[in-house]
């Protein structure tokens, strides 16, 4: 059967508090979607936990992630914004499919290998089976577009392959997500060592603008961005890598073309660039800020749309996760 319209799933994982890469590089260009797609946006807690919580942090965390996407835009009332750990179907799902995927493709991620290097004291097996709970997410719903990062291709990759597998032996019970790449700014850089990407799980509070900083902080750590010693606002990716994510921020902030931003700092030094593009980001923040404080000041609404969206989120999840046990086989539950 044709659906009507196309499903969109994504999400980000609570592993700290949102900086200006997930801003800029996915929940900016989540805003709107739902007038053309069903959406669905998970807050992805389970995932979180293949890395030690802080049981206080973690919940304060997830809360504002929450909190964050519905200050940007995101209409809990015409999308469907939950916690992962709220719908059931989700690592019931991940069981199945884990018997689904093979050592051989988990093996191959770039990702585990890194959170392995940098966790070498914890690398548990959800670490491993990360996509397969993954691949459940977005098979649950059905989706047909899954708007990620580059750093999520592969994964995106092997829930194609399980999906695909699956449905070659039970017949189509899984519709074969795409992903949905942004295009400018897809890739912010960390403030203190531009060749490598800016990341919520950073350890240097410097490297990192969090969509929480106030102004004063964001101006500050721009004033500290690792630049070079050029003293030419220029567009070089290569040689200029500073520079050039610091043109990048402000052209995605502000609108303005990068050879625009060249133009309006020829012949100024990096301290008024710096300077401008902390306040450029720290103008774009506010509002955010203002309506996050609002939406913190009473709960209601927001727990409201916690519990009616994951009812919907089980309500669509179940239909999928019945069908896959009935084709497995799984002897049906007495109601
Ligand atoms: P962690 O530090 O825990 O790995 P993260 O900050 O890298 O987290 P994720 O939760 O993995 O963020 O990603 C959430 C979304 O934000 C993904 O779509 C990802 O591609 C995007 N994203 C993350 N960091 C950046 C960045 N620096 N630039 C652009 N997009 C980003
Ligand atoms: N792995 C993703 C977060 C994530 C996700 C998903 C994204 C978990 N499940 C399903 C899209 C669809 C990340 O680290 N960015």
């Amino acid at each position: 059967m044709e659906k009507e319209r196309k499903v969109l799933y994504s999400g980000m994982q609570a592993t700290g508090r949102l900086t200006i890469g997930n801003y800029i590089g996915a929940l900016k260009n989540w805003v709107n979607l739902n007038e053309e797609y069903d959406c669905f946006f998970g807050v992805m807690d389970l995932h979180s936990l293949t890395v030690r919580q802080n049981p206080k942090e973690f919940r304060d965390n997830a809360r504002l992630i929450y909190t964050q996407y519905v200050a940007a835009g995101l209409d809990p009332k015409k999308n469907c914004i939950y916690f992962q750990s709220h719908v059931p179907t989700h690592a019931e799902l991940g069981w199945i499919l884990d018997c689904f995927t093979y050592m051989g493709e988990l093996n191959r991620m770039t990702q585990f290998k890194d959170k392995s290097a940098k966790h070498a004291d914890n690398i548990n097996a959800g670490l491993f089976t990360y996509p397969a709970l993954m691949a459940a997410d977005i098979l649950l719903y059905q989706a047909d577009l899954v708007p990620i990062g580059a750093d999520q291709k592969q994964h995106l990759e092997i829930c194609r392959d399980v999906a695909m597998r699956f449905n070659s032996i039970y017949g189509d019970v899984f519709t074969i997500p795409e992903g949905f790449f942004g295009k400018v700014g897809a890739r912010i850089m960390s403030l203190a060592d531009p060749t490598k990407k800016m990341s919520k799980s950073d350890e240097n509070v410097n490297a990192t603008i969090y969509l929480v900083d106030d102004r004063d902080t964001i101006i500050r750590k721009f004033k500290k961005a690792v630049t070079d010693s050029d003293a030419c606002v220029r567009y070089d990716v290569e040689n200029k890598p500073g520079v050039s994510n610091l043109i990048d921020i402000y052209s995605v902030i502000t609108g303005k073309s990068k050879e625009d931003t060249e133009k309006e700092f020829e012949g100024k030094g990096y301290g008024d660039f710096k300077l401008a593009v902390g306040e450029a980001v720290a103008d774009a923040l506010d509002p955010l800020h203002k309506k996050v404080d609002e939406l913190l000041s009473d709960r209601t609404y927001i727990d409201e749309c916690i519990k009616e969206n994951a009812e919907k989120a089980y309500y669509v999840s179940s239909k999928t996760l019945r069908k896959v046990h009935k084709k497995l086989g799984l002897t049906e539950r007495i109601r």
